[in-house]
């Protein structure tokens, strides 16, 4: 949990300006996502921020900490996504990475129902702990694997509705719902507070594998900045 592996990549939404030629506002949020191993969080965040898919791809070692910047409206909404390491050995971390979030997406594999009963005990640790007015999504991700199905739509929909969750099923491997879940999610986060999170952070899109002593960088506590992209 030591090296610091920073890349970036295109940033096809910022710096846009509103119909009559204002700048558009930005917000930064803090997202997590937590679920059990192999459910195929890594694999979501690298194919919303990178649009890639890795059929191998290695389980996350403490967190992997991304951005990606979308548009909502005339919103520039600034995601600072912290994908979390589902093994065992790392779920007492997890309240350093959701405390402060206003958002999370709990994951779990459609063909494994354990991997649901899990996501329900994030959840609930989410609703007691986390900030009170989260925004939560449930992603039942691998549904391009439904012929091996163990949770079924409807069970999962009937939970998500019963507890205010956001609620798709997913497929980083065809992209099936993945900026839609992401895009429902930063649709329902508030755009009209006025703290002054996020200030001006220029590092759009970068990716920093296992930060040196797992410490959120500066200023993550998002909100919105209503201020100008530009
Ligand atoms: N068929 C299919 N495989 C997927 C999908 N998403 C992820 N996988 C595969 O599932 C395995 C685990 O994916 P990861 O993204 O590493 O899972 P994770 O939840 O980040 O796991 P940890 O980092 O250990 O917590 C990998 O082999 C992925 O290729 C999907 O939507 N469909
Ligand atoms: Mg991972």
């Amino acid at each position: 949990m030591t090296s610091t592996n920073r890349q970036t990549s295109n940033n096809t939404n910022a710096n846009r300006s509103t119909a009559n030629g204002q700048p558009a506002r930005t917000c930064q949020f803090k997202m997590v996502l937590l679920g059990e191993s192999a459910v195929g969080k890594s694999s979501l965040v690298l194919r919303f921020v990178r649009g890639q898919f890795h059929e191998y791809q290695e389980s996350t070692i403490g967190a992997a900490f991304l951005t990606q910047t979308v548009s909502v409206d005339d919103t520039t909404v600034k995601l600072e996504l912290w994908d979390t390491a589902g093994q065992e050995r790392y779920h007492s971390l997890a309240p350093m990475y959701y405390r402060g979030a206003q958002a999370a997406i709990v994951v779990y594999d459609i063909t494994n129902a354990d991997t649901f009963s899990r996501a329900k005990v994030w959840v609930k640790e989410l609703q007691r702990q986390a900030a009170p007015n989260i925004v939560i999504a449930l992603a039942g991700n691998k549904a391009d694997l439904a012929t091996k199905r163990q949770v079924e739509v409807a069970d999962a929909q009937t939970y998500a509705d019963e507890n205010g969750l956001i609620f798709m099923e997913t497929s980083a491997k065809t992209a099936m719902n993945v900026n839609d879940i992401f895009m429902a999610i930063a649709k329902k986060l508030p755009k009209n507070q006025d703290t002054s999170a996020g200030r001006g952070r220029k590092d759009d899109k970068s990716i920093t594998v296992d930060r040196p002593g797992n410490q959120p960088p500066a200023g993550n506590d998002g909100g919105c900045c209503g201020g100008s992209t530009k």
